[in-house]
């Protein structure tokens, strides 16, 4: 029988890090994972996809550069995926050192390792972020001069050049995607696409009174996570290493995507007030959704729309899932929980949900 190919996972325990552990075991694929060791609720979404046992975890840490050089040595991966960070935004302003060693010096751990092991075999997929674009007008594509807006946006360019330096200098197969925002049921409850799906479940069934969010003008280019993860496997299947944006090329307000999974969850929203006194009622007139000051940025980023051109011409890549499908998904799957009588597996990460 032909030898599996290897792939090794940082962030494997995150929403991507899953749908993508589970695409690569359908594709035959012996995949490994880094796991932090004191992230005792890790393995949750791995346990809901049902690949936990499939998997081959190792503890470690992206800002421990031996333990890094190790597990690759032993590993002897063809691809690895460099998912693992500090994701959320808004906590990269109050944690901006630990997002910086994270996003970046992680990063720059793994090149090092590579680099010193020079084992040229290796692939490495590197998950930029639409942060980067932060301030640049839309639509935004791969020559877009980036402007980042927050310490997370900027640690991801300081990661991105530093992949394509590496990839210029030693010759690495190394390619950044450039994702635009990805969501899925199994997303972190305190980003806003989940945290409006579970809020619009539990307030039509009486669990939850109202939700507080933060900038509803906020523009987003939302696709689903599982299409994506398809996106960074085709880009290290290529002959030659590059940069790719991933995108729907569709953008939405968060007030828009609120007025949909409310719908979506059997409450019509109607929206009244300006500024920190908006406010969205249901047709009785009851108070569902309010403003809170705390849950704006201290720079937000307005209009991410991205455009994907490169990869849907070179990759052959597009977003199956609709915004609608995506929302139907998402509120489907917090209504089921309610059904299940369990809480959902995913806790919330921060204080700035
Ligand atoms: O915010 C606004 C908020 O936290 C989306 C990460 O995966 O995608 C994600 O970053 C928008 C922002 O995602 C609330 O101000 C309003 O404008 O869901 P989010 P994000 O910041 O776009 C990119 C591509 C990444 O790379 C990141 O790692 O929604 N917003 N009210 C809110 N956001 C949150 N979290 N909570 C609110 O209550």
């Amino acid at each position: 029988m032909k030898n599996p190919k290897i792939a090794f996972i940082t962030g494997i325990t995150g929403q991507d890090g899953a749908y993508l552990a589970q695409f690569l075991l359908e594709k035959g694929y012996s995949v490994h994972g880094l796991l932090r060791w004191d992230w005792a609720e890790g393995t949750d979404r791995l346990k809901t996809l049902g690949i936990e046992d499939r998997l081959h975890l190792h503890h470690g840490d992206m800002t421990d550069a031996g333990n890094l050089t190790r597990l690759i040595k032993a590993i002897e991966p063809d691809e690895i995926y460099n998912l693992a960070a500090l994701t959320h935004v808004q906590v990269s302003f109050e944690t901006p050192s630990s997002a910086f060693q994270a996003n970046a010096m992680g990063t720059l751990n793994l090149l090092e390792s590579l680099r010193i092991l020079d084992m040229p075999k290796i692939r490495l997929y590197q998950a930029s972020s639409s942060e980067m674009f932060g301030s640049a007008p839309p639509p935004q594509n791969e020559t877009t001069p980036f402007q980042p807006c927050s310490p997370y946006g900027v640690s991801k360019l300081a990661a991105y050049w530093l992949v394509r330096t590496y990839r210029d200098s030693y010759g690495l197969h190394a390619s950044n995607g450039i994702l635009f925002n990805h969501e899925s049921p199994l997303r972190g409850q305190d980003f806003v696409t989940r945290k409006i799906a579970r809020a619009a479940v539990r307030i039509a069934a009486g669990l939850q009174d109202a939700l507080a969010l933060g900038n509803l003008d906020a523009m987003r280019d939302w696709g689903h996570a599982r299409d994506f993860v398809r996106g960074m496997w085709l880009m290290l299947q290529q002959d030659a290493p590059d940069d790719y944006v991933l995108a729907t090329g569709e953008a939405h307000t968060v007030r828009n995507f609120a007025t949909r999974a409310f719908a979506q969850a059997g409450i019509k929203l109607t929206w009244t007030g300006v500024g920190l006194n908006e406010q969205g009622a249901d047709s009785k007139g009851r108070v569902l959704v309010t403003l809170a000051p705390s849950l704006f940025r201290p720079k937000e980023v307005h209009h991410l729309r991205g455009d994907s051109s490169r990869a849907r011409e070179k990759l052959g890549w597009r977003p199956e899932t609709t915004l609608d499908g995506l929302i139907r998904e998402m509120v489907e799957a917090e209504q089921g929980v309610l059904e299940d009588g369990k809480e959902p597996p995913f806790p919330q990460q921060s204080a700035a949900a």
